[in-house]
């Protein structure tokens, strides 16, 4: 079998020119970013049912992979996916774990916005620095499922409002969220989200992504454009109506 050669071009050139290449090709290489954000995602305007099922969800709404994540244990309270996607009233979030976990178990997923994609607003706690305006708890036993704004005196202050419930489904598998988007004070269509999971019975924090500046920007999907066809339908439509008043201006110009 042929292998595709990224220097089809090359073939006649001569080994010092080759080594160059090669050597220059290394040299972009490492001016790369070293942490690439993992999880920036073009959302996908869709009405999710949540029913604890990932049949609705598509492969391309993966925000974060296995290999983004930074899993934690113990291994119900970890995820291997995180995919998101959108209408225009709620944010949907599926979290795909390795084994079974429901909202009664102890610990608490938290997912940190920065709703207005500015570091200098909103919670900056630990290592954090993202600025994190907004807060959407779910866990704790069963006792939380929540959203939050950001009313800190200082960036570090662990100071947060609540705004409202989030709707929520579970199996033993898939956890999902219906974020209101109203609860989320968008300055833009654009948030970066962290997703972290703390506390009781955690021996070791899930973090997507563990790294600020590998945190992943959604964009949110806005409603889409009335298909191709039906904007033929209605191009052909104005045509005609074109046509019909033309005749009819015809008509009475005649008649003068
Ligand atoms: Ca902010």
């Amino acid at each position: 079998m042929k292998t595709l050669s990224p220097l089809p071009r090359l073939s006649g050139a001569s080994e010092r020119e080759r080594t160059l290449l090669k050597l220059a090709l290394i040299l972009v290489a490492l001016a790369l970013p070293d942490v690439a954000p993992a999880g920036n995602l073009a959302g996908r305007y869709a009405t999710i049912t949540l029913d604890g099922s990932s049949s609705d969800w598509q492969p391309s709404d993966v925000m974060y992979f296995a290999s983004e994540i930074a899993a934690g244990a113990p291994l119900a309270s970890t995820f291997t996916s995180v995919s998101v996607a959108n209408d225009s009233s709620f944010v949907y979030v599926a979290l795909q774990h390795p084994a079974p976990t429901s909202i009664l178990d102890p610990w608490t997923y938290n997912l940190y916005l920065d709703t207005d994609m500015t570091s200098t607003t909103g919670f900056n706690g630990g290592w954090m620095t993202g600025g994190y305006d907004h807060l959407v708890q779910y866990g704790a036993g069963g006792g939380s499922y929540s959203a939050f704004s950001f009313n800190g005196a200082a960036q570090s202050d662990w100071g947060w409002n609540w705004l409202g419930l989030i709707s929520y489904s579970y199996s033993d598998l898939v956890t999902e969220w219906a974020i209101p988007i109203s609860a989320l004070g968008l300055t833009t269509d654009q948030m970066r989200m962290e997703f972290n999971v703390t506390g009781d019975g955690v021996t070791a924090e899930t973090w997507a992504y563990q790294y600020e500046s590998g945190v992943g920007t959604y964009t949110i999907a806005t409603v889409p454009e009335p298909g191709s066809l039906s904007l033929l339908a209605l191009g052909i439509g104005a045509l005609f109506m074109a046509a019909k008043t033309a005749r009819r201006c015809q008509r009475s110009a005649g008649r003068h």
